[in-house]
């Protein structure tokens, strides 16, 4: 007899798997079909988490059992390694940021391998390194040469604390999503990528994504946040010059009785210069900027704004209306300018009380056009088409569509990020780097000081350059690339993670793309997900690529708290997964993450469901030693008994259960339950003196294949305890007996006159005629129905017999 050892068995089977690269994939096998399984990376903080454990254990099964399943499996793990944290920790410890950061990619990868994860680490990429960042930057090149990379002047969000740019996602009910510092704006020259390109693409192309859950593609949506209605024209009353607005509501333009020009709109300056209303304009404007948008458009803000001295005229009714500016109205959407209909816009309405502004309704209780001329008595929302088609034929407009999606920002004022590959030139202006000369390596004699400009200009080494186009000494850039930039294509580079000619092979990326299961944290449901679809949307159309989503499949998983609220360091209630694989091992750990509750809820963790995980290894490796002989053994299963066939029933039916759950839906903790009642039977069976040897052996052997993906280590151990060779994770997936799941008998429902009265236990073959007759020889039914007419006899086979009586 022996006894469960989980660090003994952990190490001994981690090794052998790195002895005999057991989880290396051979991306040009083509005698199978192709699975990729893809856990988002992390970032290399130093230490992993029960977040981490969760979702690589979820990636984890699905590998296991895709592979046992007849799969060529990619499972490759990677890190995310550019960022802030490194550099703070540079500032704060005098560490340099890249060896902060190689000593804690180590330190993670060994943590990593103690969860007994199935990763091809030979396909290991780290986005901060040369041989990455490389790349990051050919493609950087590739998207200035297509028009999808720009430079643009403009205000952007600032955190005054982080001393860098945030892009929109970033900023979090107008707080820096990091260090929860209030968002400030500055007008800085900046490097986009043109996402706006791709907004209907990747808004249309959801449709497609059947294997994405709902609110993720509805998260996506509503970001993207597309919005139909028209832009019309209005001259501005003695000048040349002219106003576009956008609005949803074309049929209300009758209606408008002023317009708003955002605050920074470029007309602005040019209408109030050298006026009376030059310097509150001035003053107006300077106090926006130190206005978040949040908090500019909240409804709790009081709405604000002043004349600026100008009216317009309206092209349909050619009544004058004059022109404010405010704060609610935003400088970078539709067109940074409005036409206010304070009778059906809500905002417009509380502008217009405040400021006693007229007020004119258009359209009455019954959706009916009224004070429009030639559109009265109209249904409101035929006016909508009809004004669109009148503005048209007056050139004074057109049908347009608008996105809320905003180009991608991607300059940040920080050292530990991708070198943006450009020069600047006194006489050739903004040059890219060539080809050739990547990658523009971060340099090393960089002073930390956290505060101020772009740390990189503190280099010597790399302010000095020479113009890759004309020789003569320039700058560099000096910005870094925001780091969602590294991850929106890694998962393609760990297809061919070696290629140093090109960013990747685009037949074998073609080959294995898109990606079948992608897993992650629901917080990646709109930055992540939306920059990598655009990444593939531009590489479909550079022909990098034959595809045009990257993730068919996406799962996003919840977390994991403590007493219903999120594990962290100021709340004290951080549990660290080593200490648990320490006490009682990583099987352990992922049985429990994976049974406590289905992958895409959160998760409470407890201490008593670790130990009773830990409890249940301990019982299967007991029942497996103590019938290791019997399931070594050849035996013959011969005649079955009643308790054989119904312990047969119960193993294929987990087995059934088991891979319906593993192959149709996440039901890990469904699959893990159905297996703890089969351990339970067998526990009863292998007590009978009529006990079978074939089939405990035959459950002995579904117990430890099944269970093999959930907890590796103990699974293999099991495997070599029943005398088997090689690896569990080499034999295939067991399919179930279906005339082990016939059943003899079933039980059949009684009903007179529809009334439930009585159950049958009967031969699952009997017929109608037999059910009639056995069900009329029960003594309780009998003497429900003595004395009265049979009408009629419904029998339906296995479910129920009805007998109808007068
Ligand atoms: C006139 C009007 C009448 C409007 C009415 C609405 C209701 P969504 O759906 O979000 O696209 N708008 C346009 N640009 C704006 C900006 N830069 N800042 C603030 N508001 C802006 O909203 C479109 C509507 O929001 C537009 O339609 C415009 O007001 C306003 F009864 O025009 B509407
Ligand atoms: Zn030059």
């Amino acid at each position: 007899m022996s006894v469960y050892n989980h660090k003994n068995v952990e190490s001994k089977w981690q090794k052998t798997w790195a002895e005999n690269d057991q989880y290396k994939t051979d991306t040009l096998d083509t005698s199978k079909p192709n699975y990729y399984t893809l856990e988002m990376f992390p970032y290399p903080s130093g230490k992993i988490h029960m977040g981490h454990v969760r979702n690589y254990s979820i990636g984890d099964v699905v590998a296991r059992f895709k592979k046992m399943e007849g799969y060529n499996v990619l499972h490759p793990m990677g890190w995310d390694s550019f960022g802030l944290p490194a550099e703070n920790a540079a500032i704060k410890h005098g560490i340099h940021p890249h060896k902060w950061t190689m000593e804690n990619i180590e330190d993670m990868k060994g943590q990593l391998k103690l969860l007994g994860l199935s990763y091809d680490w030979d396909r290991e990429v780290a986005t901060s390194t040369p041989e990455y960042y490389k790349f990051t930057q050919e493609i950087f090149l590739k998207f200035l040469e297509h028009g999808l990379a720009y430079k643009k002047k403009s205000f952007v969000n600032w955190c005054p604390s982080c001393e860098t740019v945030l892009a929109n996602e970033q900023v979090v009910q107008g707080q820096c999503e990091r260090c929860d510092s209030v968002v400030i704006k500055k007008d800085l020259e900046q490097w986009y990528f043109k996402t706006t390109q791709y907004a209907e693409e990747l808004l249309q192309d959801l449709d497609t994504l059947d294997g994405w859950p709902e609110k993720v593609k509805l998260m996506q949506k509503n970001w993207i946040g597309k919005s139909t209605g028209a832009e019309i024209v209005f001259d501005i009353d003695g000048t040349d010059k002219s106003m576009t607005v956008f609005t949803t509501r074309p049929d209300t333009v009758h209606g408008v009785t002023y317009m708003v020009l955002a605050p920074e709109h470029d007309l602005v300056k040019e209408l109030v210069a050298g006026t009376e209303y030059e310097s509150d304009a001035d003053a107006f404007v300077a106090k926006m900027h130190t206005m978040t948008e949040i908090e500019r458009t909240s409804t709790d803000v009081e709405k604000e704004g002043m004349f600026i001295g100008r009216y317009v005229i309206n092209p349909l009714t050619g009544e004058k209306a004059p022109i404010w500016i405010a704060n609610y109205v935003l400088a970078d959407y539709g067109t940074g300018a409005i036409m206010a209909v304070p009778a059906h816009d809500e905002r417009d309405r509380e502008f217009a009380e405040k400021y006693n502004l007229e007020i004119i309704p258009v359209i009455d209780e019954d959706n009916k056009m009224i004070n429009s001329g030639e559109f009265n008595g109209m249904e409101a929302s035929e006016a909508f088409g009809k004004i669109i088609e009148k503005i048209e034929e007056m050139n004074r407009g057109k049908k347009t569509v608008n996105y809320r999606l905003r180009d991608w920002l991607l300059s940040r004022q920080r050292y530990w990020g991708c070198p943006i590959p450009v020069v600047y030139c006194d006489t050739c202006g903004v040059v890219p780097e060539k080809k050739e000369n990547l990658p523009v390596l971060l340099p090393t004699d960089v002073e930390f000081t956290g505060k101020g400009e772009s740390p990189l200009t503190t280099s010597k080494e790399f302010m000095t350059t020479a113009c890759p186009c004309c020789g003569k000494e320039a700058r560099r850039e000096v910005d870094t690339m925001d780091t969602f930039v590294d991850s929106s294509w890694y998962f393609l580079r760990y297809i061919d993670p070696k290629n140093t000619e090109n960013i990747f092979d685009s037949e074998v990326v073609n080959k294995w793309m898109p990606v079948d299961q992608y897993i992650g944290g629901v917080e990646h449901a709109i930055m992540h997900l939306l920059y990598s679809r655009f990444f593939v949307k531009a590489f479909n159309d550079m022909g990098l690529v034959d595809f045009k989503e990257p993730f068919k499949n996406l799962l996003t998983q919840g977390m994991v708290l403590k007493e219903g609220s999120k594990m962290s360091k100021s709340k004290g209630n951080v549990v660290s997964p080593l200490e648990i694989i320490e006490e009682f091992g990583a099987d352990t750990a992922r049985l429990f993450v994976l049974f406590a509750a289905p992958p895409e809820r959160d998760l409470d963790w407890s201490e008593q469901g670790v130990e009773g995980c830990y409890r249940f290894l301990n019982r299967v490796y007991r029942l497996v030693d103590e019938l290791a002989e019997v399931a070594k053994s050849d035996t013959n299963m011969g005649e079955l008994t009643k308790e054989d066939k119904a312990m047969r029933y119960t193993i294929h039916a987990t087995l059934k259960k088991v891979t319906e759950d593993l192959s149709e839906k996440f039901g890990f903790n469904t699959a893990i339950s159905a297996l703890m009642e089969l351990i339970n039977e067998m526990y009863k069976y292998k007590e009978l003196d009529s006990k079978n040897n074939a089939i405990i052996k035959e459950g002995i052997e579904t117990i430890v294949t099944i269970l093999a993906p959930f907890t590796p280590h103990i699974g293999e151990e099991l495997w070599t305890m029943i005398g088997k060779e090689g690896s569990v994770f080499d034999i295939s997936w067991p399919k179930y007996d279906e005339t082990a799941l016939v059943k003899d008998e079933v039980e059949v429902v009684v009903q007179v006159n529809g009334k439930v009265r009585g159950k049958l236990t009967v031969g699952a073959n009997v017929s109608r005629d037999e059910m009639q007759e056995l069900a009329m020889a029960d003594e309780k039914i009998k003497a429900l129905v003595e004395g009265k007419t049979i009408v009629k006899v419904v029998a339906v086979p296995k479910k129920l017999v009805n007998i109808v009586v007068k």
